[in-house]
């Protein structure tokens, strides 16, 4: 893989080339420049880390403002605290990085009386506690793991086998049969790992029957829709798009196909990409968007997209589409400097933000890290640079981040979200610690809160069995 110095470093570097020892001073400051700003990220995540511990230790998220905390249920979670673990491990923050490890296995307890949304502890807790097992190798934490997933199981004990919305961790009893995609079927990573390690095929067993519900169900001329009825199998909305409520489906095709070589995923991620290139994707003012359409006829039915969206080049980029990943970025890029961080969700034949707040959300950051790992253009560094200076001067607050109501205002919000520290600054400081940094993606497979799995650590003949797939 190509790599190449930064531009605005490189200008740096050319006007200090004066004297004889110009390609010494070169090298060094180069590797100046890099490590201060990888620094600056992990000195940044460990400021708000310490304001998470003061102020929200052992709750959900923390409230930078107000200098308290939030939980997502009437218990807490610990959910930022577990999110938090695989980056401050892989930015060298090891004694944090123990002290959760330490907490997790002393501490945790989740046998809670608590209605918990499958899709968000399997991608947070499942993955963050997988991804602990796999970097500290305690095998307490795989125990954890474990009877965290258990505790989701019975969700998948649903007519189609896609799970309910809600589990309680205590009972088992479910509720909700109306979930979007997403929420359907992002399971196959986490439950793949588990039985990777278990070797119980159970768990991606139910993953993987959840992802093929939904790819059953898809109309003639081969679309999916966005919600769906668990029990029944019925869509109840019959919009195709790549937006929040559908994205890791697709995200998941691909990544469970790359890390356990299930060809039946693969097959599927090839056919779906292909109909999302036919019907969603269009060039509208010289860019390229992908918008919603009807699941049936093909027709665009809105051209309403979500940040989240921004996932996409990366995905594409890391699955060989380098060329339409770079255009897409570029469309992305140019939303984000008509405000200096993006909206929610935007209309892009209108010109307007539908919902104009910005949650501190990592996908166009994520995208532009594999983009520059892939092509080695220093754009792409160029481009987190820039994403990073405004993410500074909007959302920075005396003892963290926070996220922002109106991207037009700037109003803040008082809310700092988990995956910050799982996803954000981890993805930013990947990017400034490129050359230096063994979590890059030939190695690792990262899930969609940015968990990193190891490659090598899953034999693909053994993944048929442990994982009980042909
Ligand atoms: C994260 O929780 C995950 O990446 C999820 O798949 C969707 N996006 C949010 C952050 O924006």
């Amino acid at each position: 893989m190509k790599r190449i110095i930064p531009i605005l470093f490189l200008f740096a570097l050319l006007s200090s080339c004066q004297d004889i020892n110009k390609n010494k001073s070169k090298e060094n400051k180069n590797q100046l420049t890099i490590d201060s700003l990888s620094l600056e990220i992990m000195n940044e995540t460990q400021r708000s880390w310490n304001a998470y511990k003061q102020y929200a230790w052992g709750h959900d998220a923390l409230a930078p403002l107000s200098k308290s905390y939030s939980d997502w249920y009437e218990e807490p979670l610990y959910i930022s605290t577990i999110d938090a673990y695989s980056t401050l491990y892989l930015m060298g923050l090891k004694e944090e990085a123990k002290e959760i490890e330490n907490y997790v296995v002393d501490s945790l307890d989740f046998d809670k009386n608590i209605d918990a949304k499958i899709f968000e502890v399997n991608i947070r807790i499942l993955g963050g506690l997988l991804a602990m097992y796999e970097l500290s190798e305690n095998p307490l934490v795989l125990e954890k793991a474990r009877d965290f997933a258990d505790r989701m199981m019975p969700a998948f004990d649903t007519k189609t086998g896609i799970p309910k919305y809600w589990v309680n961790l205590h009972s088992g009893i479910t509720r909700g049969d109306t979930v979007n995609v997403a929420e359907a079927a992002t399971y196959t990573m986490e439950m793949g790992i588990l039985s990777y390690y278990t070797q119980d095929p159970k768990y991606y067993k139910a993953g993987k029957k959840a992802t093929l519900a939904i790819y059953k169900r898809r109309s003639p001329i081969g679309l999916i829709g966005d919600v769906i009825d668990v029990e029944s199998g019925e869509w109840i909305s019959e919009q195709s798009h790549i937006c929040a409520g559908v994205d890791s489906y697709y995200e998941y095709l691909y990544k469970s196909y790359l890390l356990f070589g299930d060809e039946e995923l693969g097959r599927i991620w090839r056919e779906s990409v292909a109909n999302i290139q036919s019907y969603l994707a269009e060039e509208y003012d010289g860019r390229l968007w992908y918008g919603r359409v009807d699941m049936n006829t093909g027709k665009q039915v809105s051209s309403v997209i979500t940040l989240y969206d921004a996932f996409f080049p990366a995905i594409l980029a890391l699955s060989g589409d380098t060329i339409r990943a770079i255009k897409l970025q570029q469309t992305w890029n140019w939303l984000w400097n008509q405000y200096g961080l993006e909206p929610m969700v935007y209309d892009y034949k209108k010109g307007t933000p539908n919902y104009p707040a910005y949650d501190l959300n990592p996908e166009i950051i994520e995208s532009a890290y594999y983009l520059y790992q892939i092509t080695g253009d220093s754009a792409y560094y160029n481009m987190n640079l820039n994403f990073w200076s405004d993410i500074k001067h909007y959302c920075r607050t005396d003892v963290a981040y926070t996220s922002v109501a109106n991207v037009e205002t700037m109003e803040k919000k008082d809310y700092m979200p988990t995956f910050f520290f799982a996803e954000t600054l981890k993805y930013f400081y990947l990017t400034f610690s490129h050359d230096q940094n063994q979590f890059n993606f030939d190695e690792y497979v990262f899930n969609t809160e940015a968990h990193p799995f190891r490659r090598s650590n899953f034999d693909q003949e053994k993944a048929k069995a442990h994982l009980g797939f042909e």
